[in-house]
């Protein structure tokens, strides 16, 4: 039987998160430091390699699919198909100058050069601003340049921004938002297909799970109509009596976000003793 082959970063920022993504989706893999391992309970292959390699295995059929950040597959511009967003190790690329440079707008770049580890991102963001820069490529701790004398400004990776903070950089310009996504191969076997099919119908219910609550609650029967409007669920809310004459248990689903935006009408409405339980996985 043919096994998924999936490559995830061997140790960095994305490491535990892609093992956790799995991990949620009821597959277990151990990252023991060698370069393969097999899951116990699904037919799936992990590979731990470095992150910028991690596009060329995929776009090159070694691994069929991947995980890694936006930056990086863009970075690459291999032939991969983004298949899902995943929600963690968010963060921007950004152009940052000195903190007492009197920065203005992009044009503040022209003849100037810029140190990044992304020259593809940023060279593609200047022609698109009209802007003249000369890229300056180094691989790592981008954000000295500018205090050596080894450019003007940098392009790199902020998160908190603190490491522009203390590196006496100020943050002026969103070059691209990014977070971690799985990638595939474009000519995966049917095989393959329908196996990564299951991942993805098992991330579907992890990541609808996690943007949904269980929602219980008492009201009044004469309420119930108007309460089970505010929460229509997945189908619509479930009703069981309460011992109490008068009184129903009222159960539903709601989007957290939305709870907070009904909550006062559902106390107005007479609801009470309202219980929010997180949900481990959801299917529609
Ligand atoms: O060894 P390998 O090549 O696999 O790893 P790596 O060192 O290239 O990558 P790694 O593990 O640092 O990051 C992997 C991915 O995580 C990146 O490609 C981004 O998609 C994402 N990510 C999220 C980040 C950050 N947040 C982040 N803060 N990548 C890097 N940083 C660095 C940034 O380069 C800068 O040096 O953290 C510093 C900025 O952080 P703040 O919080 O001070 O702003
Ligand atoms: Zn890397």
């Amino acid at each position: 039987m043919s096994k998924l082959r999936i490559a995830i970063q061997k140790s960095g920022r994305l490491s535990a998160d892609s093992l956790n993504v799995l991990s949620e989706c009821g597959i277990r893999v151990k990252n023991g430091g060698k370069l393969k391992a097999e899951a116990a309970n699904f037919p799936l292959e992990a590979l731990f390699l470095r992150d910028d390699d991690i596009p060329q295995y995929v776009a090159d059929n070694v691994a069929d699919i991947g995980i890694l950040g936006q930056n990086v597959v863009i970075e690459k511009a291999k032939n991969v198909v983004v298949q899902k967003t995943l929600g963690f190790s968010k963060c921007r690329l950004s152009l940052a100058v000195k903190r007492e440079d009197e920065y203005t707008n992009t044009s503040w770049f022209e003849g100037k050069k810029i140190a990044t580890s992304y020259p593809v991102i940023l060279s593609k963001y200047l022609q698109e601003k009209g802007v003249n820069a000369s890229i300056e490529e180094i691989s790592g701790s981008v954000e000295i340049a500018p205090g050596i004398g080894l450019a003007d400004g940098v392009c790199d990776i902020v998160s908190t921004g603190s490491t522009l903070l203390t590196n006496g950089l100020k943050e002026v310009e969103t070059v691209m938002k990014s977070e971690a996504v799985l990638v595939s191969s474009p000519n995966l076997s049917t095989e393959k297909q329908a196996l990564l099919d299951q991942l993805l119908f098992r991330l579907e219910a992890v990541q609808n799970a996690q943007q949904n609550k269980y929602i219980l609650l008492n009201a009044p029967n004469a309420k119930l109509n108007e309460i089970s409007a505010l929460l229509p669920g997945m189908k619509s809310p479930t009703i069981l009596p309460l011992a109490q004459e008068g009184w129903s248990s009222l159960h539903s689903v709601v989007k957290e976000d939305e709870f907070w935006e009904v909550i006062d009408q559902l106390k107005g409405l007479g609801a009470q003793g309202i219980l929010v339980c997180p949900i481990e996985k959801m299917i529609l």
